[in-house]
């Protein structure tokens, strides 16, 4: 297999590109992906304030990476949820702090168990629901208040086509329209004074971020977090992976026909897109008196938020 470019030993191929591509040129292929979907999508620019959201694993490392090389102000965040199996949390939170420190870039880290006195799994326990439910409302509240007490512009996240293709293929098989109208890759301040949301990796798969990290000698948390065993999204990603491998590039045109239609399903959710409450607890954007990280941790109007990040 050779480069496309050079001619020289090829690292990868790119079947869905019709290429391969050595070491050197794979690395500007990134760069330049990355790029291109800031342009594309009007991400942010290069005053832009950015938070990239990272978990230790992969994506989010090797996204922060290609940010601080583009020339992007990008601080990092990392929210310790606790996990104890597999020493999960722990271990995870010490590649982010070692690539922090690589890359010497702020890092905000939030502790759960030292927050609320409870990780994810027991919280999720004690109110009889799914950890990854009682998780993703936690991840959103604080990235959010981080976003917002700090003045950051954008949060990014590491998720990549892999990612929102599979998300994807889930909302379609159940035609969640209000999912349908919220997978883009960007999603504007609905106000002035509020931040993005955006995925800069979206050109780019699982397996293109895992050899960047490999090349680039980036340490990252290889295992999954115990929880997502047996997520229908692995299931989506599987069958994905095998549609791609007869058809390549069928990925890529799947989500990106999708994007290009987003306004279709997103109609209806105009009319709603503010939440039009404020919590009455902790003064963040609700649809309901309490929102429901307040519901969930049982913080009444003592819950005291104020000391809960940690700067490195
Ligand atoms: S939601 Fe669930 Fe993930 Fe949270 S508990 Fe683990 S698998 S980390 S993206
Ligand atoms: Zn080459
Ligand atoms: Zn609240």
């Amino acid at each position: 297999m050779k480069c496309r470019i050079c001619a020289g030993k090829a690292i990868i191929g790119l079947p869905q590109h019709n290429m391969a591509l050595c070491a050197e040129h794979f690395d500007n292929w990134m760069l330049k992906r990355v790029s291109k979907a800031v342009d594309e999508f009007k991400m942010f620019s290069k005053k832009s304030n950015i938070l990239v959201a990272v978990s230790g694993g992969k994506d989010g490392l090797a996204l922060w990476d290609i940010l601080v090389r583009l020339g992007y102000n990008a601080s990092g965040l990392y929210i310790n949820l606790g996990i104890e199996e597999d020493d999960y949390s722990d271990e995870s939170e010490e590649f982010a702090r070692s690539f922090a420190e690589r890359v010497g870039r702020k890092l905000y880290i939030v502790d759960i168990k030292e927050n609320h006195g409870m990780s994810i799994p027991e919280k999720a326990y004690t109110k009889r629901r799914k950890p990854c439910s009682a998780c993703g409302v936690t991840k959103r509240y604080y990235m959010n208040k981080i976003a917002r007490n700090e003045s950051f512009d954008v949060i990014v996240t590491g998720h990549n086509l892999d990612d929102q293709a599979a998300a994807l293929l889930g909302n379609v098989l159940y035609w969640k329209i209000d999912y349908l109208a919220k997978g883009a890759p960007y999603s504007p301040p609905i106000e002035s004074g509020q931040f993005g949301k955006a995925k800069p990796l979206v050109f780019c798969t699982e397996k293109e971020d895992a050899v960047y990290c490999l090349l680039k000698g980036i340490p990252y948390i290889q295992k999954e977090c115990p929880y997502s065993k047996g997520a229908t999204s692995l299931r989506w990603k599987h069958i994905l992976n095998e549609i791609e491998e007869n058809s390549p590039g069928a990925k890529h045109a799947f989500y990106f026909d999708y994007v290009r239609n987003i306004d279709l399903f997103q109609a209806k959710e105009k009319e709603e897109e503010l939440p039009p409450l404020t919590c009455e607890i902790c003064g963040a954007p609700s649809w309901d008196y309490v929102c429901s990280f307040c519901r969930l941790w049982d913080l009444d109007k003592r819950g005291n938020l104020s000391c809960d990040m940690d700067q490195n």
